[in-house]
């Protein structure tokens, strides 16, 4: 890679650890490169430009959100608009013009940033949904660069988007990309079926999509995690997280509070599995819950729905010596968490909907290959698409989680193992390392795409820098569908 790597995110890592799967994911694979990554410091305040945070192997430039735009992008647009709609849940959209005013003044002033910064040579890699107009204002900027963008969540169907005032703009952000990197094949399959959509868009037959005068490729890279490095962390986890509490056996789920979790399901499928199936048998289950975002209305909710479920679960089927539902509303160590998976029978993903899902894939990360516990899997998290030996389930079912919840603490070794190596075959190939490197490849092998740019705004052009000469690409034309 010639030039640098600059991430840009909504949030940059700082060392108070957050339970992000976005952090989690990025602060591994960014380290020893000696990249730049550029995001929100959590405390909003005045600073207007980027200053550097901590020291390490790379280095973090900060920006601070002012009050408004922490309540109108961030709150706002960024997780009352775009994440219940990408998630399916048009029900929880809150729709104010304020929200898509700051959502797009945040990303031209974060652009300003970028642009100081960044040099021609240099890839930037822009992630998820908070970010998704930031190629466009750096593009009308004149920045040259390579972009590429990675999706976190759900890409949303063509249906869902129409909720908005303009769903049109989403085509018009995204071509500004030259790579836009998507969780999975369905996720690509909706964003093609948007583009074929719109009468503005051609396609290509080596998967480019030709949009005004750019090319961009869009392209599915599911996520994973740093195995062996978790994988650790589960041996090094010494002595019983649990204390003189040890339950007997064990069902581990591990989420954000957030509602596209499906909790309450999977607490309603476990109380009937005690009802329906457990004969005698005393589980736990131990669902781990920091809380997230409790400011907006939608969170409160399910914090309510949850403390009343458990409760009532708990006061129907607990004894003197077990507790039915251990419910942690707050974060747990790393290393505990990772010992805490080991020793579970059982881990419950029950999302509604999920760009990828990675506790999924650290829970099969720590199991013993001779012994391993079972992961019990929603079909809509992104991760069942190639985790298919999983215990797929439907998490709206909720006789049909119970039935798995069975199904999982009876099965025979035979064929926990056999489960188990399929799945951890998944894991393996979507190593996050492997991921990081998978996406560059691609974002740097965008090169030359920019053929067909009329290179007019290009910014380090004007000012003199150098620029590899843009290369000719023939293409094939292919039929739209639309
Ligand atoms: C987004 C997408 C996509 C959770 N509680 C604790 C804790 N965690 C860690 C888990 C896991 C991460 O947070 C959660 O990752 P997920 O993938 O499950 O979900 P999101 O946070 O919604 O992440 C998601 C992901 O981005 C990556 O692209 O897979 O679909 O929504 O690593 O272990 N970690 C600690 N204590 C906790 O209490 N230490």
């Amino acid at each position: 890679m010639a030039g640098r790597l600059i991430v840009v995110s909504n949030r940059i890592p700082t060392e108070g650890a957050t339970a992000g799967g976005l952090a989690v994911a990025l602060h591994d694979s960014l380290s020893g490169t000696g990249g730049i990554w550029i995001g929100a410091h959590p405390e909003v305040g005045p600073e207007e430009s980027l200053f550097e945070i901590g020291d390490g192997p790379y280095q973090r430039l900060a920006f601070q959100l002012s009050r408004s735009e922490y309540e109108n992008y961030y709150l706002g647009f960024s997780n009352c608009v775009l994440w219940p709609l990408f998630h399916r849940r048009s029900d929880l959209v809150v729709l104010k013009s304020a929200y898509l005013q700051e959502y797009l003044s945040l990303n031209r002033r974060l652009s300003n940033m970028v642009a100081e910064v960044a040099r021609p040579d240099d890839l930037i890699w822009v992630h998820d949904y908070h970010l998704l107009p930031l190629a466009h204002y750096l593009r009308e900027q004149g920045v040259a660069a390579k972009i590429g963008l990675f999706l976190h969540i759900p890409f949303p169907a063509l249906a869902d988007l129409s909720i908005l005032p303009d769903p049109s703009i989403f085509a018009e952000w995204l071509a500004s990309y030259d790579l836009l990197g998507l969780q999975t094949q369905a996720d690509t399959a909706r964003c093609l079926e948007m583009y074929r959509a719109d009468e503005r868009a051609e396609f290509f037959q080596d998967g480019s999509i030709k949009f005004r005068d750019r090319l961009v490729r869009v392209k599915s890279f599911p996520i994973g995690i740093a195995v062996d490095a978790f994988q650790s962390l589960a041996d090094y986890s010494t002595g019983n997280p649990f204390g003189a509490e040890q339950p007997q056996e064990y069902i581990i789920g591990v989420d954000r509070l957030d509602y596209t979790k499906g909790l309450p399901n999977r607490f309603r499928a476990f109380g009937e599995y005690l009802h329906d199936y457990a004969e005698g048998r005393r589980p736990s289950l131990i669902q781990i819950a920091p809380p997230t975002r409790e400011v907006v209305e939608a969170y409160r909710q399910i914090t309510e729905e949850l403390e009343e479920l458990s409760g009532r679960i708990n006061g129907r089927y607990a004894e003197l010596d077990w507790t039915p539902i251990r419910y942690i509303h707050r974060p747990i160590a790393r290393d505990r968490l990772a010992g805490i998976y080991r020793g579970a029978r059982a881990c419950l993903v029950t999302s509604l909907a999920d760009g990828m899902n990675l506790v999924a894939k650290e829970y099969v990360a720590v199991q013993i290959p001779d012994d391993p516990g079972v992961l019990i899997l929603s079909r809509f998290a992104g991760a069942a698409e190639d985790m298919t030996d999983a215990l797929l389930v439907n998490p709206y079912d909720i006789d049909e989680v119970a039935k798995a919840i069975d199904t999982a603490l009876n099965m025979p070794a035979e064929e926990r193992i056999a489960r188990h190596r399929s799945c951890m075959a998944a894991v393996q190939a979507t190593d996050v390392g492997r991921w990081t490197k998978h996406f560059l490849a691609a974002l740097i092998a965008s090169q030359g795409r920019l053929a067909i740019s009329s290179g007019k705004h290009d910014r380090h052009s004007r000012i003199g820098e150098e620029r590899p000469e843009p290369r000719q690409v023939k293409f094939q034309h292919v039929e739209k569908s639309i």
